[in-house]
């Protein structure tokens, strides 16, 4: 429903282009229907380039794209949902999508489940929250036809996930990027080079002291967790590392920060819990946590009334 949305209101942006390219100081008229637009286009400027002319470059204007009509240097991946909730490339289960930083992929996917999958591109967490917002993607369907989703490459794919979202499917139906460019990790029988290591993950960001790994945050007055600068919705952990958050509340108002299961930090019940109560100075706080053995289900977030919803985020298994 949102490409459709896109799309519809690519159209509508097309046809304001066009009635802006008409001289000012002409009374608006409404846009004129696709027929007329025929004729009057020879006299138009030639910036209005017919879609003949539109060069690849152009994609973003035009319509979803046909297969058939795909620009050169695109690539079309096809995927097919299974019954038994699998998404297969090539027949097998696709858990690992290799992609070029820059380039445009068609996903052509097929759901031969008979029941409702979506297919969503995002980090990890938002995609395991349902948070879909912003994220390229085709809402849930069900019929056989393919669904068509495109999408850059961006130029990190550090902890981009794709899958469907729908109930419990993201468990098995999703998948990671990894770079094509990449190469082979490690020759076979060869040790790593030491030269693997400029790909580090999330954790590079944060800084290793004695008393534990320090993660610093910053609790916006947008309503957002924030890491260097980046709304964060997931942090990486390994059960049993010392964590030492310093948290910078920047909203001017009041914020916390708890740890816990996803409902008791929905419904503020942060009783029993580890975290920073309720504070509106600015002057960092601490939190000092060592991460437990079991972190299935396990959130962070403020849980001042109104918040939690955009201020939570997700603990997850460090690579
Ligand atoms: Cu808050």
């Amino acid at each position: 429903m949102k490409n459709v949305a896109r799309l519809a209101l690519g159209a509508t942006l097309s046809l304001a282009l066009v009635a802006c390219a008409s001289p000012s100081g002409q009374p608006w008229t409404p846009p004129p229907s696709a027929a007329e637009t025929e004729a009057p286009a020879s006299q138009a400027p030639a910036s209005v380039a017919p879609e003949s002319a539109a060069p690849a470059s152009a994609a973003p204007e035009s319509p979803a794209p046909v297969a058939s009509e795909t620009p050169a240097g695109a690539r079309t991946i096809d995927l097919a949902y299974t019954a038994d909730a699998q998404i297969q490339l090539d027949g097998a289960t696709a858990t690992d999508i290799p992609v070029t930083p820059g380039e445009e992929i068609t996903f052509r996917i097929t759901n031969n489940a008979g029941v409702p999958h979506s297919f969503w591109i995002g980090p990890n967490g938002s995609l395991m929250l349902g948070q879909l917002d912003g994220l390229v993607g085709h809402e849930a369907w069900s019929e056989a036809t393919p669904v068509e989703v495109v999408w850059t490459v961006p130029a990190d794919i550090a902890g981009l996930k794709f899958g469907s979202t729908e109930g419990t499917d993201f468990s098995t139906m999703s998948g990671t990027f990894s770079l094509a460019s990449a190469g082979p990790t490690s020759a076979p029988g060869t040790p790593a080079p030491a030269s693997v290591a400029p790909s580090a993950g999330p954790s590079a960001a944060s800084s290793q002291e004695p008393g534990g790994r320090v993660i610093e945050l910053e609790l916006t007055a947008a309503l957002e967790i924030k890491e260097a600068g980046a709304k964060v919705v997931q942090i990486p952990v390994t059960p049993g590392e010392t964590i030492v958050f310093k948290i910078t509340n920047t909203a001017g108002y009041v914020h916390n920060f708890w740890i816990g299961p996803d409902t008791a930090l929905m419904a503020n019940q942060t009783a029993g819990l580890t975290g920073i109560p309720d504070w509106t100075d600015s002057a960092p706080k601490e939190l000092t946590w060592v991460v437990p053995d079991d972190i299935t289900g396990l959130f962070y977030g403020c849980t001042v009334p109104g918040h939690y919803t955009l201020m939570k985020g997700v603990f997850i298994p460090a690579p």
